[in-house]
């Protein structure tokens, strides 16, 4: 049976399904730009952990988590609902899967007077702002324009891990001849595809674009005094880059860490204005929403709450009931410890494939099939392709069953009104502004945390067979010798937020009071988010997690 992957993942790829005695066999399918479809290894896994035989359960009265039908669970969190109907609950949905039926959950809630849904995200809407307020809206060009350029610069996209497609096409774009050039303040396994990998001071790409800008455009970009020194840039690299730049033949590449700032937004314009002033415009790459050519369902959101708020009005005890599907936010949300505080303390409904870190607080938890288990329909939100695909059956229910059958329990309307295709199709035409340049925030006596993401996880979801891979805190040989610590030293990392315990390894990835850990990762006490604060980006949409910055000592254990 045909199918296709609605993971948050730009890769998007579509697959022949058929599961027999539980087991699956996936053969790839198409993949346009490619000539040898593939699908990556995280799939299977999802596979195993979504057909795996978690159970439903609802908390009694001595409030211990007790196990129960899928549909016993549905029936209780139906009747919970519907004696809190009038209560303030806080909806959470978030990246399990990214196909157009999760909506269903959307449209349930919102016949709840009081449900707040949340405005913004933690992925991509920063820069989603800049290029919608840029250029009226957010497209990305066919992947295969590529071929018409002769440099391809990648701002920290890190291709090898989060978007192997992509990757596989441009080792197939440096095949026929392309020049790639990777920016990234980490040296990560993408800097290995690249002609020249240009190691750059985070948050200051914005700095770099505008000065390289203006000794191309002069007038257009912006004099910076102590470029070099801000952007951590030599001038021969400087120059190189200023080289690469030419008048439609030039691919800029935007990855998402860049726009995790509080001058994100204003980074991502700066790439932007370079790209149009150069005539590059057909060659700039971001991203797009997984639903822009799909016609969004019109669902009333009466209340919403903006995701840098949400810790905060957790902590004022703002929300009665909590309402979390498809998201695992005590890892992968700021805050942790304000969040477990009003999870113990509020009623929370959780809706996932498996057990969380989240889930461990639910009072209702049902167990959800998962992408495979639900009809569906999505965008890729990088190339433009579509996924479609019908049910494989199990024994748990899928999403959609789930929120139907709530719904029907309330007599609640959750039907959706499905039109695969939006009739307007949106062109870029760049508003030219007066745009100030935004330096980044900086701790200077800090280290600051990059949380970058691994090829064997996406997000918090990973198989077990890889809970140990990677899971370190990787500090440059320099900085290692100033604090006195060796390969393998357990580190205590913190801050006013909190703390987390990780063995260190010395590595070339990073260097001058940068750390790296892979996002979302248990470690040895801990997790990254555990020291991440809820800070707004400069377009109010969305987190500046990599504006968080530490404390680094050895640990005694
Ligand atoms: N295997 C895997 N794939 C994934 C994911 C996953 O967790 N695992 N997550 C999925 C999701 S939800 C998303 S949003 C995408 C993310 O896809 P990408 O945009 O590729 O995101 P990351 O690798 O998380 O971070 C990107 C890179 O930005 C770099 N960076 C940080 N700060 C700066 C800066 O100031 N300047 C520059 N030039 N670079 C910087 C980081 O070092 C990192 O290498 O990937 C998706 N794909
Ligand atoms: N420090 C730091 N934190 C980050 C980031 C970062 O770069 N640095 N990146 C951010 C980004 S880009 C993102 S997108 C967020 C992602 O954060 P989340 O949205 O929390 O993503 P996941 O951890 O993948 O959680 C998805 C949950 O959905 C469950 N699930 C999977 N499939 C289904 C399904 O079909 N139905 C249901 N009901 N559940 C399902 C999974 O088991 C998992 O528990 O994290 C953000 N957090
Ligand atoms: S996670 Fe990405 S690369 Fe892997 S199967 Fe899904 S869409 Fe493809
Ligand atoms: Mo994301």
């Amino acid at each position: 049976m045909l199918s296709y992957c609605s993971k948050d993942c730009p890769d998007l790829c579509s697959f022949d399904i058929t599961v027999k005695g539980g087991k699956a066999d996936i053969k790839p399918s198409q993949h346009y730009f490619l000539d040898v479809p593939f699908v990556c290894t995280k799939l299977k896994h999802f596979f195993d952990r979504e057909f795996s035989d978690v159970k439903s359960f609802v908390k009694n009265a001595a409030e211990e988590q007790k196990p129960c039908s899928h549909k016993d669970a549905v029936w209780e969190t139906a009747q919970f609902l519907k004696r809190n109907r009038d209560k303030k609950i806080l909806f959470i949905k978030g990246s399990g899967s990214l196909g157009y039926n999760m909506y269903y959950w959307d449209k349930l809630f919102s016949n709840f007077p009081n449900c707040w849904f949340v405005e913004g995200g933690p992925c991509d809407e920063t820069g989603i702002y800049a290029h919608v307020k840029d250029f009226g809206c957010i497209k990305n060009p066919a992947v295969t324009n590529l071929s018409q350029a002769e440099t391809i610069i990648l701002f920290g996209k890190n291709a090898r891990n989060c978007s192997p497609h992509l990757y596989a096409y441009l080792k197939k774009m440096k095949k026929n001849g392309k020049k790639i050039v990777y920016i990234d303040p980490v040296k990560t396994a993408t800097a290995e595809l690249a002609d020249k990998f240009i190691r750059i001071n985070p948050g200051t790409d914005g700095l770099l674009t505008a000065a390289l800008l203006e000794e191309i455009v002069p007038g257009q970009g912006r004099k910076i005094d102590g470029i070099l020194e801000k952007t951590g840039l030599l001038s021969e690299d400087f120059n190189y880059l200023k080289e690469c730049v030419k008048d439609g033949k030039t691919a800029f590449i935007q990855g998402f860490g860049l726009q995790r700032y509080s001058n994100g937004a204003n980074i991502v314009s700066w790439i932007n204005r370079l790209a149009v002033y150069t005539n590059n415009e057909h060659l700039l790459y971001y991203g797009k929403s997984s639903q822009e050519n799909l016609n969004k369902p019109d669902i009333p959101k009466k209340n919403m709450v903006n995701i840098a708020d949400i810790t905060q009005k957790m902590d004022e005890r703002f929300f009665d009931i909590y309402v979390v599907v498809g998201t695992n936010p005590v890892i992968t949300y700021p805050e942790p410890r304000l969040q477990i505080k009003a999870f113990e303390e509020k009623p929370l409904i959780c809706i996932d494939t498996n057990y969380t870190d989240t889930s461990k607080y639910a009072d209702y938890f049902i167990k959800s099939a998962g992408m495979f288990a639900q009809d569906d329909f999505s965008e890729s939100y990088f190339f433009n392709i579509k996924g479609e695909r019908n049910a494989v059956n199990t024994e748990s229910p899928s999403d959609m069953q789930i929120a139907c059958g709530i719904g029907e329990i309330l007599q609640t309307d959750v039907s959706l009104d499905k039109k695969k295709n939006s009739d307007a199709a949106a062109t870029r035409k760049y508003t030219n502004r007066a745009l100030e340049l935004k330096e980044p925030y900086v701790e200077k006596d800090k280290f600051r945390l990059l949380t970058a993401s691994h090829y064997f996880y996406l997000n918090s979801q990973l198989a077990d067979k890889y809970r140990d891979t990677d899971n370190y805190v990787f500090i440059s040989d320099k900085d290692a010798d100033e604090l006195n610590v060796s390969d393998g030293a357990l580190l205590r990392v913190y801050n006013e937020t909190g703390e987390f315990l990780s063995r260190c390894k010395i590595s070339n990835m990073v260097e001058n009071k940068t750390i790296l850990v892979y996002k979302n990762r248990k470690l040895i006490k801990g997790w990254p988010n555990m020291v991440s604060k809820s800070i707004p980006t400069d377009s109010k949409t969305g987190l500046a997690y990599y504006d968080t910055f530490v404390n680094v000592e050895r640990s005694n254990g």
